[in-house]
C-alpha cells in the first residue's frame, strides 16, 4: 500500500507514534509519504520506502496568521496525486483532518477517492480541540474522517462525552517497538550520572503545566531526603525554568540534572530505575510505556488512559492527580528494596511487551484495507 501520513515533527507523543508507525510499514514493504512542516525528529530517510515532503508557508505581510491548513491541504492533493497514494493518515486532529478532508474533496472534484483514517491522540481533543473557537471544526473533521482512532478507551470516552460524534470510534493503543530498544551495554553509562548507592529518578515531557512539573520536583524532593538519588529532567517547555528554580530554592540543585530536548531516551532510560509522570491530564502516557520497555518503574497519577497502561501494584503505583504525599511513599516503597525494585522493574517490560507494535501494526492495517475497500 501506499500511505501518507501527516503528523506533528515534533518531540510531542503523537509525532512519535505517527512517526515509528510510518518506520514500521516501511519495513513491511509499503511506501510510506511523510507529509508536514518538518522532518520528523525520529524520522531517519535511510529506507527507500520512506519519503518525506515538507509543506512550506510563504509567509505574505497581509496575513497576521499564515495559513498552514491551506499549505497542507494544497501539499497533500499534489502528492496524493503525483504518487497515487491509496491511504492518507492522520495524526491529531487539528487542523490535520480539517486540512485531510479539504485535500479528498478537492482530489474528488477530479474522481480521485482516497479515505482517510484519524488517529486522534490526547490534547486535540481534551485540551485545544475542546475550545469553543475550534470545536465546530473539529466535530465536522472527526465526523467527515472514513476511520476514527484513539489511542485509548479513555480518551474515546471523552471524545463521545465532549463532542457529538456520528461515526464509530475504534480504540488502537500507542505501541513500542522493543526490538528497537536494545541499548548496547557501552551506551548505557550510568557511572556518569550518579553514584553505584544512588537510585536515578526520570521525567520525560514538554514540560507543560498539564505534566504538573512543580509535583515531579517535590516527589524527588522527598525520595532523596530518604534515599540517595539524582533526578534526571528530559525534555523542554514553559515549565521548566519555574523548575529550575524551585530546585534551587529546596537547595536541590545539585541532585538534578535538565537534559533539554533528547533524541537519546533509551540511553537515559536504561540507566533509569524510577519514571515519575504525575499528569492532570493524559489520553495515554507514552512516555511512561517508553519508560516501561527500558525496564524502569512507574508512578503515575491516575488521570485519562494512564491506568490503561501502568498496572498499579505491577509496573508501579498511581495515585490521584496532586497527591504528591502518596506518590512520593510509593517511590519509597519501591526505591528503598532491592529485590522489590527488580521486581517492578522486571514488570514493566512485561506490561510493556503487551503494547508490542508486532500487535498494533496489524491491526493499522487491517483498517487501511478496510477503508480502502470501501472506496
Ligand atoms: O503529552 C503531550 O502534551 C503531547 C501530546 C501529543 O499530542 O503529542 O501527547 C498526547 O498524545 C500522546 C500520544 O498518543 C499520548 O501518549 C499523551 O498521553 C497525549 N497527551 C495528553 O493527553 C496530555
Amino acid at each position: 500500500m501506499k500511505i501518507a501520513i501527516v503528523c506533528y515533527p515534533t518531540f510531542g507523543g503523537s509525532g512519535v507514534v505517527a512517526t515509528e508507525l510510518g518506520i514500521a510499514l516501511a519495513k513491511l514493504n509499503h511506501e510510506v509519504h511523510f507529509i508536514t512542516y518538518k522532518q520528523p525528529v525520529r524520522l531517519n530517510l535511510l529506507n527507500p520506502n520512506i519519503h518525506f515532503h515538507e509543506v512550506s508557508v510563504p509567509t505574505y505581510p497581509l496575513f497576521h496568521y499564515q495559513p498552514y491548513e491551506l499549505a497542507l491541504s494544497s501539499k497533500l492533493v499534489d502528492t496524493i496525486k503525483k504518487y497515487k497514494i491509496d491511504v492518507l493518515h492522520v495524526h491529531y486532529a487539528i487542523p490535520h483532518a480539517y486540512a485531510g478532508y479539504m485535500a479528498k474533496k478537492m482530489l474528488e472534484e477530479e474522481g480521485i477517492y482516497v479515505p482517510m483514517v484519524t488517529t486522534l491522540h490526547g490534547t486535540d481533543i481534551t485540551l485545544v480541540g475542546n475550545h469553543p473557537f475550534y470545536k465546530p471544526a473539529v466535530t465536522f473533521s472527526i465526523n467527515k474522517s472514513d476511520i476514527v482512532t484513539s489511542v485509548s478507551q479513555s480518551l474515546k470516552d471523552d471524545t463521545l462525552r465532549l463532542f457529538d460524534i456520528k461515526n464509530n470510534i475504534e480504540v488502537v493503543p500507542n505501541f513500542i517497538d522493543a526490538s528497537q530498544r536494545k541499548t548496547s551495554f557501552t551506551d548505557c553509562q550510568r557511572e556518569l550520572m550518579a553514584t553505584p548507592e544512588e537510585r536515578i529518578v526520570t521525567h520525560i515531557s514538554n514540560f507543560r503545566a498539564v505534566k504538573r512539573i512543580t509535583d515531579v520536583v517535590d516527589i524527588f524532593y522527598n525520595i532523596q531526603k530518604k534515599i540517595p538519588a539524582k533526578l534526571l529532567m528530559v525534555g523542554e517547555g514553559p515549565e521548566r525554568k519555574p523548575a529550575e528554580e524551585r530546585c534551587k530554592e529546596l537547595g536541590i540543585k545539585d541532585k538534578v540534572v535538565f537534559f533539554g530536548n533528547s533524541n537519546e531516551i533509551d540511553k537515559i532510560l536504561c540507566f533509569s530505575d524510577l519514571f515519575l509522570l504525575p499528569s492532570e491530564r493524559e489520553s495515554f502516557g507514552l512516555a511512561a510505556l517508553e519508560a516501561m520497555v527500558n525496564k524502569v518503574a512507574v508512578i503515575s497519577s491516575n488521570a485519562g488512559g494512564i491506568p490503561e497502561v501502568n498496572n498499579h501494584g505491577v509496573s508501579g503505583y498511581m495515585s490521584d492527580v496532586g497527591d504528591v504525599r502518596d506518590m512520593s511513599e510509593n517511590s519509597i516503597k519501591i526505591l528503598e528494596n532491592d529485590d522489590r525494585l527488580e521486581t517492578f522493574k522486571e514488570n514493566a517490560y512485561k506490561e510493556a511487551m503487551k503494547f508490542d507494535i508486532s500487535n498494533i501494526i496489524p491491526l493499522y492495517i487491517k483498517m487501511y484495507e478496510s477503508a480502502l475497500a470501501a472506496v
